[in-house]
Parts: C-alpha cells; sequence; structure tokens
C-alpha cells in the first residue's frame, strides 16, 4: 500500500483521528526501531471531528513500539513451571478446545471465563459474547471496564434509563463552566483537555473547576482547584446542591416535567450544611461557596470525570450525585453542557455497546432482563433458555472463583491483570492456582504471561481492521495496514475458530470483519445506541456519531437508506426510563473503604502519567517515553516527608495490609498532606517491588462491582539503600530462545 491510511489513535479514549504513511513515502530515509524494522510516519488527521488533527505523544510515537517484542506464533506448555514451546494453530487451538470441552463436562459452563479488555475491537468483543454468553451459555465474559468505566455505566442506567454520554467534544468549545471531577485530563485526555483549554482561555467568563486531592496539571490549568481529601466526592456534591436548593436555584419547570424522586433528594442534600461539608472535605468554605456560584450562574455547566469518581467503592453514587446537579439546574441536553463521563481506552464505549461486561448482553441489554435474552438468543438462534439469567464473575470474582476451585478455564485478552489488578499478591496465587489458563496478547514477554498455559499471538491494532467508538459516540473504522507478523490472527478471528472447533459452525461463518460488524449492528436496532445506519463501508468515508438509526426516504430513484446521526443524547428531555423521566437519587457519603488509621496512616491514591499507557506493553518499549518517565516514585508532601524524616530522591518502603513495594520520594506540595500518589504503570517486568497494586484492595462499589483503585491505607518508612535489583527482562529469557526457533 502506498496511500496515507486514515485511522484512529488506539490509546485513549479521546479517539484522535491519525494519517499514519508507509515508512518509505516522499523518498525521506527510512527511520527504523531498535529492531530494524521500518518505521510508519504518524500525524494526526486534521479531517477527523473529534481531534481536528491534534495528537499527544503516545498517538505520535504508536508506530514504533508495534514490532517490538512481538508474540508472534502460538505457545504451549504443560505446567507454569516448564517452558513454552513453539507449537502450530492446529494444536494450540485444540488445547483450548479440549480445555473448554473438558471443564463443561465436569464443572459446567460457569466454570469457563473470558477477561476481555475496551483495547479489543468492537467485532472482536462481539464474537467473544456470541461465544460465551450464546453458545456456551454462561455470562463470565467480564472485561478491564470493571475497573474503569461500570459505576458510569451504572449511574447512566440508573438516572437515565440507559448507559451512553450524553454530551460531544463541541459541548467543550461551548460551556461556560467545566466542572472537572476526579480527572486529570490535561494528561489522560490531552487532546480533549486541549480543546477545553484553548476555549478557556479565549473566553474570560468561562470557568474551569477541577476537583482531585492532587494539584495535577490539569488543576493547574484552573480557576478553581478543590483539593478534597479522597473520597469526599458525595460530600461536595451535595454540599453543592444543599447551597443550589438553599439559593433557589433549582429548575422547577425541568424537575417537574422530567424527573422523578426530587423529594427525596431534596431531603438527603439537607444534611450537607457548608460547614460540615468543607470540614469533611478540607477544603474552605469560600471555595465550596464559588463552586455553588459557578453553577448557579453559569448559563451552561459541562461536568467531566473519569477514574477518580468511577474507582471507589461509591462509584455509582458519585456519578448519580454529579447527575443530580445537572438535573436540578436543568443542565443537560442542551449545547455546552451535561454530566460527561470520559472513557478511557480506545473502544470501552465500543464494549459497552456491544454488551462486554458480566451483566450485559449487545445493544446495551441486561442479561437479568428476561426479554433483552429471549431477542439476542432469538437473533442468534439459539434454544429459549440458552443464555444464562445469572449476571456473570466480575474481574475479582474471576479470582475468587480460582481460588475456590470453581474456575476450571480462564481466557485473557487484550489486558495484563497481573499488574492491574488490585490485591496484586491475592490475584497472582489465584491464577497460579488456575488448571487452564490461555493469554491471547500481541506483546511478550508481559507480566501476565509467565501465568499462562497456552499464549495465543493476536494481531493488533494497524493488523487488523475493526470499528472503535471514543468517549463522545463516534464511531472509526479502523483498518488494516501491515501485516500482522509471524502467525498472528485477529482476536475476532480466533474466537470465531475456536467457536466453530467447539460445533457452532453455522454462527461463526464470519468471512471478514465487515460480516462480523454488520451482523452486530442489527442487535441495536431500536436500541439507544442504535448503529443500524453504519457499516464499514460507510465508515471508510469517515467516523460517524451514534444513535444512528437507518432512515428511509423517497428519493427521486425511488427509497434511498441515509443514516440519521446525532451530536447529543436526551435533547426532547426524555429518558430511556419507563416514564421517560430522568431520577433523582438520594444519595450519602460512606467515606472510603480501608480509611486511614494509627497504624496504615496515608491514604495512597493511584494514578497515571502523560507518557506512559497502563503496564507500559508499548509505552515501555519507546524510547522518547522511557526518558521522560524513566522509573516509579512515590509523591509525598512536605509536612509529612519531614516528619517521617523522608528526603526527596531518597527510598520508602510503603506497607499495606497486602504488599509492600519501595520507591523513591518525590516529595512535593502537589499532593494532599495525609495523601500519597504511585502511578500504576510499573509491572514486575519493568522495575522491582514499585507495583501500585500491591497495596490496592479489591472493596468495589455495591451497585457496579468496580473496585476502588483509588485509595488505600498505607504507612511509610525511609530505608536506607537503594534495593539491589531492578525489574527486567531477563526473567524471561527461557522464552526469548523459544522465540527464535
Ligand atoms: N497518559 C495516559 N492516558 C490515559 C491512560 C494511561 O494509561 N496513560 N489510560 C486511559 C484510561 S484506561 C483511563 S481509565 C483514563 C483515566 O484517566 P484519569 O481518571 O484522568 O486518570 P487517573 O490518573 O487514573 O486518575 C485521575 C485523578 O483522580 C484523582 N483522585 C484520586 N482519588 C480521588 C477522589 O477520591 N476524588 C476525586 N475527585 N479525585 C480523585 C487522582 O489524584 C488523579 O489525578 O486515562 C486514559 N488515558
Ligand atoms: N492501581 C490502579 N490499577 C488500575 C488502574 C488505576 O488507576 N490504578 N486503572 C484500571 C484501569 S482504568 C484500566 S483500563 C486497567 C488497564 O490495565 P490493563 O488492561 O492490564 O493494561 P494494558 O497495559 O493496557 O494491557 C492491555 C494489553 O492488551 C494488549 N493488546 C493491545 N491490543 C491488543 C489486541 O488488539 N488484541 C489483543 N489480544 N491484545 C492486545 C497489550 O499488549 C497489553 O498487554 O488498569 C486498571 N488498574
Ligand atoms: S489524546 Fe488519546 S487518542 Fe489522542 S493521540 Fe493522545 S492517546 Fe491518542
Ligand atoms: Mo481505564
Amino acid at each position: 500500500m502506498t496511500d496515507t491510511i486514515k485511522t484512529l489513535c488506539p490509546y485513549c479514549g479521546v479517539g484522535c483521528g491519525l494519517e499514519v504513511s508507509p515508512p518509505a513515502m516522499l523518498g525521506k530515509p527510512t527511520n527504523r526501531d531498535g529492531q530494524g524494522n521500518p518505521i510508519w510516519r504518524v500525524r494526526g488527521d486534521r479531517a477527523h471531528p473529534s481531534s481536528q488533527g491534534m495528537v499527544c505523544v503516545k498517538g505520535a510515537t504508536i508506530a514504533e513500539a508495534l514490532d517490538k517484542d512481538r508474540l508472534r506464533y502460538p505457545m504451549v506448555r504443560e505446567s507454569l513451571d516448564q517452558p513454552f514451546r513453539r507449537a502450530g494453530w492446529d494444536e494450540a487451538l485444540d488445547r483450548v478446545v479440549s480445555g473448554i470441552q473438558s471443564v463443561l463436562s465436569t464443572l459446567g459452563p460457569d466454570a469457563v471465563c473470558m477477561y476481555g479488555s475496551g483495547q479489543m475491537q468492537t467485532e472482536d468483543y462481539y464474537v467473544a459474547q456470541k461465544l460465551l454468553k450464546g453458545c456456551l451459555g454462561t455470562n463470565n465474559f467480564d472485561s478491564n471496564s470493571r475497573l474503569c468505566m461500570s459505576s458510569a455505566v451504572a449511574g447512566y442506567s440508573q438516572s437515565f434509563g440507559s448507559d451512553g454520554p450524553p454530551c460531544c467534544y463541541e459541548d467543550l468549545e461551548l460551556t461556560d463552566c467545566a466542572f472537572l471531577i476526579g480527572t486529570n485530563a490535561a494528561e489522560c485526555h490531552p487532546i480533549v483537555f486541549n480543546r477545553l483549554q484553548k476555549h478557556h482561555k479565549k473566553h474570560r467568563h468561562v470557568k474551569m473547576v477541577v476537583v482531585d486531592p492532587r494539584h495535577t496539571a490539569t488543576a493547574e490549568a484552573a480557576d478553581l482547584h478543590l483539593a478534597i481529601q479522597p473520597g469526599t466526592d458525595i460530600d461536595l456534591l451535595n454540599g453543592i446542591a444543599y447551597l443550589l436548593q438553599l439559593w433557589g436555584c433549582v429548575d422547577r419547570k425541568f424537575v417537574d416535567a422530567h424527573t422523578t424522586n426530587f423529594a427525596a433528594f431534596a431531603e438527603a442534600i439537607s444534611h450537607y450544611p457548608p460547614h460540615l461539608v468543607a470540614k469533611r472535605c478540607g477544603i474552605a468554605v469560600k471555595d465550596l461557596e464559588t463552586a455553588a456560584h459557578y453553577w448557579a450562574e453559569k448559563k451552561s455547566v459541562l461536568s467531566l470525570w473519569t477514574m477518580g469518581v468511577n474507582q471507589s467503592s461509591e462509584g455509582t453514587a458519585k456519578v448519580r450525585s454529579i447527575i443530580n446537579l445537572h438535573l436540578m439546574t436543568g443542565q443537560i441536553g442542551k449545547p455546552g453542557c451535561g454530566p460527561f463521563s470520559l472513557t478511557g481506552q480506545p473502544n470501552a464505549m465500543g464494549g459497552r455497546e456491544v454488551g462486554g461486561l458480566c451483566n450485559l448482553l449487545p445493544g446495551y441489554r441486561q442479561v437479568q432482563n428476561p426479554h433483552h435474552r429471549t431477542e439476542v438468543e432469538q437473533f442468534w438462534g439459539l434454544n429459549p433458555g440458552q443464555i444464562s439469567p445469572d449476571r456473570g464473575r466480575t474481574a475479582w470474582e474471576i479470582v475468587t472463583g480460582l481460588e475456590n476451585g470453581e474456575v476450571g478455564v480462564l481466557w485473557i485478552v487484550a489486558t495484563n491483570p497481573v499488574v492491574s489488578l488490585p490485591d496484586l499478591e491475592r490475584a497472582k496465587s489465584a491464577f497460579l492456582r488456575s488448571p487452564f489458563t490461555v493469554y491471547q496478547d500481541v506483546y511478550y514477554p508481559t507480566e501476565t504471561a509467565s501465568y499462562a498455559h497456552v499464549l495465543l499471538p493476536a494481531a493488533q491494532w494497524s493488523e487488523k481492521t475493526g470499528t472503535m467508538t471514543n468517549s463522545e459516540r463516534m464511531v472509526t473504522l479502523c483498518p488494516g495496514f501491515r501485516n500482522p507478523p509471524g502467525e498472528a490472527k485477529a482476536d475476532w478471528h480466533i474466537f470465531s475458530e475456536v467457536g466453530r472447533r467447539l460445533g457452532y459452525e453455522k454462527h461463526f461463518q464470519f468471512a471478514n470483519s465487515a460480516e462480523v460488524f454488520a451482523e452486530y449492528i442489527q442487535l441495536t436496532r431500536d436500541r439507544p445506541c442504535d448503529m443500524t445506519g453504519l457499516s464499514h463501508q460507510k465508515l471508510a468515508q469517515g467516523p460517524i456519531q451514534w444513535p444512528c438509526p437507518v432512515k428511509r426516504t423517497g428519493g427521486a430513484g425511488g427509497e434511498e437508506e441515509y443514516a440519521s446521526s446525532s451530536k447529543r443524547l436526551y435533547t426532547d428531555w426524555r429518558f430511556h426510563t419507563p416514564d421517560g423521566r430522568a431520577r433523582f437519587a438520594a444519595t450519602h457519603s460512606r467515606g472510603l473503604a480501608e480509611p486511614s488509621d494509627l497504624e496504615y496512616p496515608f491514604v495512597l491514591t493511584t494514578g497515571r502519567l502523560y507518557g506512559h499507557w497502563h503496564t507500559q506493553t508499548r509505552t515501555g518499549r519507546i524510547a522518547k517515553i522511557q526518558q521522560m518517565h524513566p522509573e516509579p516514585f512515590i509523591e509525598i508532601h512536605p509536612r509529612d516527608a519531614g516528619r517521617l524524616g523522608i528526603k526527596d530522591c531518597e527510598w520508602v518502603e510503603v506497607r499495606s495490609r497486602r504488599g509492600t513495594s519501595r520507591l523513591k520520594a518525590q516529595v512535593t506540595k502537589t499532593i494532599a498532606p495525609g495523601t500519597v500518589f504511585v502511578p500504576m504503570h510499573w509491572g514486575a517486568l519493568w522495575a522491582d517491588q514499585a507495583e501500585a497494586n500491591a497495596h490496592t484492595h479489591s472493596q468495589s462499589c455495591p451497585d457496579s462491582l468496580q473496585p476502588e483503585l483509588k485509595a488505600c491505607a498505607v504507612q511509610l518508612m525511609p530505608i536506607p539503600a537503594k534495593p539491589i535489583s531492578t525489574g527486567s527482562f531477563t526473567s524471561f529469557s527461557t522464552f526469548s530462545s523459544v522465540m527464535s526457533v
């Protein structure tokens, strides 16, 4: 191929459009990566409506990681203490199929689990749902979105009757006040943040509020930073609502005509007077009042949130408390306002649409809704009752299922749980006990590979064609433009092959991913995420936002089909609840699941850095990014550091009830006293004893079942010398020799 290819950045949920050109174009010398492979040239796609030509360092350098340390062939071994040996696809798939069959006949379908991710494309996700939830009859498909978006899903569903972020990026440039809570968008959603920041700088009346216990790059740009104590978001949100109520700033017309449960909400917020709230949150009353004034006076308020809200033992209640403020002020369904959850991964949205959590079915359907199950069973040509009425295992319940012998097959796809799950030592011990683990990934080594019996090499972005949906419901086609290395295959293709070998020939007759997509979108007909107007062919002309039902009109030459797309949801203020009204929630703050105490006096919070992506499978292999963030660290406030005798750049031992880590101190005022911060990016492969998740616990929100990855209690101790070893690839040397076969 010689032409420039238009595609989507495969990192974050902003979903920037990219233009990629082959290495040798324009007669320029070809850049090569460290392993001699030519590097494709990447730049922003000016025609992409979401990003308008902008990219951040991750998107700009993506091509450098594509060929490094790839898993090229299927690998198998009998037990975890043996080295892998190369196998053909036939042998590897036979093992997977017979592993599943034997567990089906002994333990039953609920002993089979797949753990996927928002980095699978929609087509990959769909075929996996059909295989597990349809043919095998178990809802044990969960994804890392459980750790990421499930509180947003639950919050939207409870308040509006359906999932689905109602806003769009144009609102970033139309708002009078951006209310960013629990999000470090400057580092984690940089292009969304750029668009907002430009608008903010240009218009003096536009305000930006940031709610975050850390003074992040995002907070730095704000007019008002509310550095609340971790886990006090509901106090703050209810405290703002209290003031709005007090000042008579309720949009009564909207509330009366379009909502229910206001009385219970009003009663709940009456318990959050400013002095109490300010004290609990650790902020000044006047700052609380300023925030409430913005909500009261600005024509449009756009709230943006991510993990500081979702990753909490009361994540759903936090989401609903944000939505409450929009409902009480009528700030929804209009330009420049609304409750906007930014999605993390490039296709976390697609995963939600296609039912990629253990409580969901395709087309924003619920496993526990009998009508939804029947619709999907009929569409898939299954027997009545073949889809189980029970929600499947969540990510953490897969771990506990391994512990108690209820899980016989674990198939992990496009995620690196041996770094990203909470309570990591416990999770690792459970993985060690797994009777049969299949790991389908693109890179080797990764931390999770050492816990697998079979490794299946997946083709990644750029090597397969599929679609992804970004935070503003924009669906973009990502065409394949490079050959997969070795024998790697697209995920949807691998799942289809296993489905056919398990006896479901007619269910998995897909010649290509366009056919998968064409089948899938039929399941979105008349659903909130209707995409029946889309096809790979149409998306090849450019990205399109859902809802996008197919419509028919009498054109000159007869009936014509066209796609009718919408920028915003709920513009008519009719919601997806049975009575069409949005629901207020009466929420109360319960605080952190594991607050600090005398023994563990600090709250550890965890998160991300601008350059790195999660467990570094790509960004750890890119020199520029490695230089940007060379090593793990812990942020400590000078007051705490001084009291403990910890100096900047010296080593600290961090202990929690679950684990120990050793990190270099970064003594900084950007963190509130009593709170410390560790980035999540360093697993055992990249550093020694630097895992954030050595400490985090698995207690989760009762509604969304999302674990509280943002807070746990730790103690700190200065340690004299630098630990001896640092993480490296050496423990994987057995595999490297196999790779050169
Ligand atoms: N550079 C980069 N960008 C990414 C990713 C990446 O790995 N690297 N990953 C992507 C993914 S999957 C995701 S989910 C997003 C995540 O994007 P973000 O959620 O923006 O990132 P985090 O750093 O995890 O957490 C955000 C902030 O929550 C704050 N916080 C902690 N506890 C609380 C609390 O109790 N209340 C409030 N209000 N705030 C709190 C933290 O201090 C932190 O600054 O980023 C996406 N973009
Ligand atoms: N302490 C703490 N822990 C956290 C978080 C936190 O804030 N703090 N955040 C949580 C959140 S929000 C998230 S999203 C998770 C992320 O955690 P993970 O999902 O574990 O992180 P990644 O490193 O993105 O792993 C993705 C894997 O998919 C592979 N991959 C990429 N593309 C493909 C493909 O097309 N096919 C296949 N088969 N594989 C592919 C990559 O090589 C990589 O190994 O971490 C969670 N864990
Ligand atoms: S902002 Fe997100 S989607 Fe855009 S280039 Fe950066 S990582 Fe990629
Ligand atoms: Mo995420």
